[in-house]
């Protein structure tokens, strides 16, 4: 991802809101700003994680893993710093094209970022017997950059198992600092920020202070049609399906949107519009209530299944629908 220039979004007006023309705010010599990649396996909180820092739902969040398919900016502002949250699907073997455009958004994360915050589940690791892939130690130490763990989901575990996690963690050497956290409750994310505030370098602010994220409306609408369908179906479908935007009009009352919802099978599209259309209306009725609360105004939502054979091993579809280069 390019990094706005901060020296050209103050000589160039055409590029940022007109409010900041006139209005350029002062920021502190030692404001810090940058970049921090949220990297782990599928399922461990890193979206929820985003959303809490951000007090908004900028990224979907599903009890299924592989909900994030693509690296989601979150804007984090305060008085001392500005920091840009990349969200990123969950760490995996890819099997198809989709998954490896997924660890594509996964490794241009870490590329991008000043810091890399790596979130582990608590749970998990007890599970697994406090075992740290290898992996992914190696992929930290190979970037040469400051790393920090989260360890998540502590509301689930004893003190005895956050102890034995964190040693397993400690061992690898290759994290500043461990925190304990859980996303879902709000808990231990102060201290997390104020330690990620000191690792990031003095920089004044990439973005305008009131913006939560760098992608249009239409990507938020298309992933919270993607998350109701998430919730709804269990294996193939939420896996098989694709959301896009075709239509966005605002208007005076009511925003008008439709959007296609594409499959890979006509019968995966049978499922998908359901008896008489219930299943369809159902995802409708769902994903526009969350709209109109994202966009904080009243939505007429149209929504048209399709499917397109194959889709996710298809490199010209999988472009066309935004992933990868
Ligand atoms: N109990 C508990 N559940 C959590 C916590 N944080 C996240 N979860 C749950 O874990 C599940 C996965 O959360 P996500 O935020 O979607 O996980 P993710 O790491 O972004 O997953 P992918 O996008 O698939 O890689 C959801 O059901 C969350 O509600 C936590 O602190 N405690
Ligand atoms: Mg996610």
């Amino acid at each position: 991802m390019e990094k706005p220039n901060q020296s050209e979004y103050m000589n160039d007006p055409d590029e940022f809101p007109a409010h900041m023309e006139d209005d350029v705010p002062e920021y502190p010599d030692d404001y810090r700003s940058g970049y921090v990649a949220l990297i782990g396996e599928p399922n461990v909180g890193k979206s929820t994680l985003m959303n809490a820092i951000m007090g908004a739902q900028i990224s979907i969040v599903t009890r299924k893993p592989q909900t994030t398919r693509t690296m989601v900016l979150g804007i984090f502002n305060s008085d001392e710093a500005q920091i840009l949250f990349l969200d990123t699907p969950g760490l995996i073997s890819p099997k198809y094209l989709l998954q490896k455009a997924m660890m594509q958004a996964a490794e241009q994360a870490i590329a991008d970022a000043d810091i890399i915050l790596h979130i582990a589940d608590l749970p998990k690791l007890h599970k697994y017997e406090y075992k740290v892939d290898e992996r992914l130690v190696a992929l930290l130490r190979e970037s040469g950059k400051p790393c920090l763990a989260a360890l998540n989901k502590q509301d689930r575990v004893a003190d005895a198992e956050k102890k034995e996690a964190r040693n397993a963690l400690e061992s690898t050497g290759v994290f500043k600092a461990i925190h304990p956290i859980s996303a879902l409750l709000n808990e231990g994310i102060d201290p997390l920020l104020d330690e990620l505030v000191t690792l990031l370098p003095v920089h004044p602010p990439y973005f305008p202070p009131e913006h939560l994220s760098d992608r249009p409306e239409r990507f938020f609408v298309s992933e919270i049609i993607r998350e109701k369908i998430f919730e709804k179906y269990k294996q193939e479908i939420p896996y098989s399906t694709e959301v896009v935007v075709v239509d966005f009009k605002e208007k005076k009352d009511v925003d008008y949107i439709a959007a296609d919802i594409i499959v890979e099978k006509e019968s995966q599209r049978k499922i998908v519009i359901g008896a008489k259309g219930a299943a369809i209306k159902d995802i409708g009725t769902k994903a526009r209530a969350d709209i109109e609360k994202f966009l904080g105004r009243k939505v007429y939502l149209e929504l048209h299944v399709k499917y397109r054979e194959g889709w996710r091993n298809d490199k010209n579809w999988i472009k066309r629908f935004g992933y990868g280069e």
